[in-house]
C-alpha cells in the first residue's frame, strides 16, 4: 500500500543555538519522503521527558546525539518499517513500548519525537492533505494569537533581567497578517526606543532583544512605550504576556531576582509582586510565575489572579496528562503550555490537549529556545485549535518559519480562516 513505511532514517543536525539536534526522514512505498526536526530547551522543566545526548566531551561539549540517531536507526526503524504511517497512534505507543521507561531515556524523547513527528507528515503527504488538516480535520481552521516574545531575560540572554520572556499578544488585530504586521512594527519601535537610550539592540536566544535594564518592571515600561511609538494602544490592540521562568531563579526556597539585584523573594510575595504587575500594565497572561514545584504557591497565584488573566504552567505540568491533571484538581492554574518534546510523541500531545479542552481550561501551543526551521508546530497548532501560541520574536528565521507558516495557511484557508481563541 502506498502509505506503508518503507525506510525512517536519521541524522545529526544543528540547532538555533549551534548544539546537535536529531532530525529524521520518513519514506513510503510509493517514494515519498518527509522529514523533522526535534527542539530543545534552555529552561527546561525536571520531569521533562528526557532528551538523550551522547556525553562524549571530545564532541560539542557531551551534547552530540549519535546515539539517538542510531536508536532510530537500528532500534525504532526495523520495528515501524511495513506498517501504515497513518496510524499515528499505534506508531507512537510501539515506540513508548519499546522504550519501556516513564521519561523515554532509553531510546531518547528526541528520537522517538523525531519519527512521531515525521510519521505524521508522511500521513498527510500520503493522504494528500496539508499536515493541519490531517491531523485537526475539516474544522481545523483556527489560526493563533501570537505571543511574540521581543525582551528576552533569563537563561535565554546575558542580561541584567530575570525574567525570561516578555511578549506581546496583538490582540486587536483582526487576522493573523494583521497580527504580525502589529508585532513587528512594535518590534522595530522597540528596537528604536532601545538606541535612543543607549541600550543594546542585540538579540536573544529567541529573538528578543536582550539589554541591560535597571530593574525587570523596566521591560514592561519600554514595550509598553513601543508599542504607544508603533501607534497601537496597549491593553487594546496589544497587550502583554510573560513567562518569567520561575523555576530558574528558584534558589533554596526562594525566588532570587539576582540577575537585576532585586532581591530575594518568597512565594507569597512573589503573588503579591505578579498582582501589582497586573493592576499596573496590561497583562492578559502569566507563565511560570512560579517554581515547578511550588504546587501551593500556584493555587495561590490562581485564587489571586485566575479571574483576571491566564495563569499558565509550563515546566510545573511538562505537557504530560499526569501533572495536568493533578493541576485541575488543585486549581493549580487556568492554562497549560504544550510543547511536544517535554511529552516526546504526537499521540501524548494531543491527549494533554484534549485533557486542557475537557477541564475548560485554554492551552498556547509552543516552542522551544533551542529551535530549527522545521514549521510543524504552525500546522500542529492549527490544528489542536487552542487560538493561541508562542514561537518567539520576530526576528530569527527558526521562530519565523513558524510565522510565515501561519500567513501561508492563512491564506489558504481565505475566507474560512478564523483568528485567535
Ligand atoms: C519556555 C521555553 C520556550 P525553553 O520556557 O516556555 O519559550 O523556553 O525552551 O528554554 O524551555
Ligand atoms: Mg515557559
Amino acid at each position: 500500500m502506498y502509505r506503508t513505511i518503507n525506510r525512517i532514517d536519521a541524522m545529526e543536525i544543528l540547532d538555533s543555538r549551534g548544539n546537535p539536534t536529531v532530525r529524521v526522514f520518513v519514506e513510503l512505498c510509493d517514494g515519498t519522503i518527509t522529514q523533522a526536526s526535534v527542539p530543545s530547551g534552555a529552561s527546561t522543566g525536571e520531569n521533562e521527558a528526557v532528551e538523550l545526548r551522547d556525553g562524549d566531551p571530545k564532541r560539542y561539549g557531551g551534547l552530540g546525539v549519535q546515539k539517538a540517531v542510531a536508536n532510530v536507526c537500528d532500534i525504532i526503524a526495523p520495528a515501524l518499517v511495513g506498517m501504515d504511517v497513518a496510524r499515528q497512534a499505534e506508531i507512537d505507543r510501539l515506540m513508548l513500548e519499546m522504550d519501556k521507561t516513564p521519561n523515554k531515556s532509553k531510546l531518547g524523547a528526541n528520537a522517538i519525537l523525531g519519527v512521531s513527528m515525521a510519521c505524521a507528515r508522511a500521513g498527510a503527504a500520503a493522504c494528500e492533505l496539508p499536515l493541519y488538516a490531517y491531523l485537526g480535520g475539516a474544522n481545523a481552521v483556527r489560526i493563533p494569537v501570537p505571543m511574540m516574545n521581543v525582551l528576552n531575560g533569563g537563561k535565554h540572554a546575558d542580561n541584567s533581567v530575570d525574567f525570561q520572556e516578555f511578549m506581546i499578544a496583538p490582540i486587536g488585530a483582526p487576522c493573523f497578517a494583521e497580527a504580525i504586521r502589529y508585532g513587528a512594527e512594535t518590534f522595530h519601535a522597540l528596537k528604536g526606543i532601545l538606541k535612543k537610550k543607549g541600550l543594546a539592540t542585540s538579540v536573544g536566544d529567541e529573538g528578543g532583544f536582550a539589554p541591560n535594564l535597571g530593574s525587570n518592571e523596566e521591560a514592561c515600561e519600554i514595550i509598553l512605550e513601543a508599542i504607544t511609538a508603533a501607534g497601537y494602544t496597549p491593553g487594546k490592540d496589544v497587550a502583554l504576556a510573560l513567562d518569567p521562568a520561575a523555576s530558574s531563579f528558584f534558589e533554596n526556597g526562594a525566588y532570587n531576582l539576582k540577575k537585576s539585584g532585586q532581591g530575594i523573594k518568597t512565594s507569597h510575595e512573589m503573588i503579591a509582586l505578579w498582582r501589582s504587575w497586573v493592576e499596573k500594565y496590561p497583562i492578559i497572561l502569566l507563565e511560570d510565575g512560579l517554581d515547578e514545584n511550588d504546587w501551593q504557591g500556584f493555587t495561590a497565584l490562581t485564587q489571586v489572579l485566575g479571574d483576571r488573566i491566564q495563569i499558565v504552567g509550563d515546566d510545573i505540568y511538562v505537557t504530560n496528562t499526569r501533572f495536568i491533571e493533578r493541576g485541575i484538581r488543585e486549581k493549580a492554574s487556568n492554562a497549560v503550555l504544550i510543547k511536544l518534546n517535554q511529552i516526546g510523541t504526537v499521540t501524548e500531545t494531543v491527549e494533554a490537549v484534549k485533557l486542557c479542552r475537557k477541564a475548560g481550561w485554554s492551552f498556547l501551543m509552543s516552542h522551544r529556545s533551542g529551535e530549527t526551521e522545521d514549521s510543524f508546530l504552525a500546522d500542529f497548532a492549527v490544528a489542536m485549535d487552542g487560538g493561541q501560541i508562542k514561537s518567539g520574536s520576530v526576528c530569527r528565521s527558526e521562530r519565523l518559519c513558524k510565522y510565515n507558516r501561519f500567513l501561508e495557511i492563512e491564506k489558504e484557508l481565505g475566507k474560512a480562516a478564523l483568528f485567535g481563541r
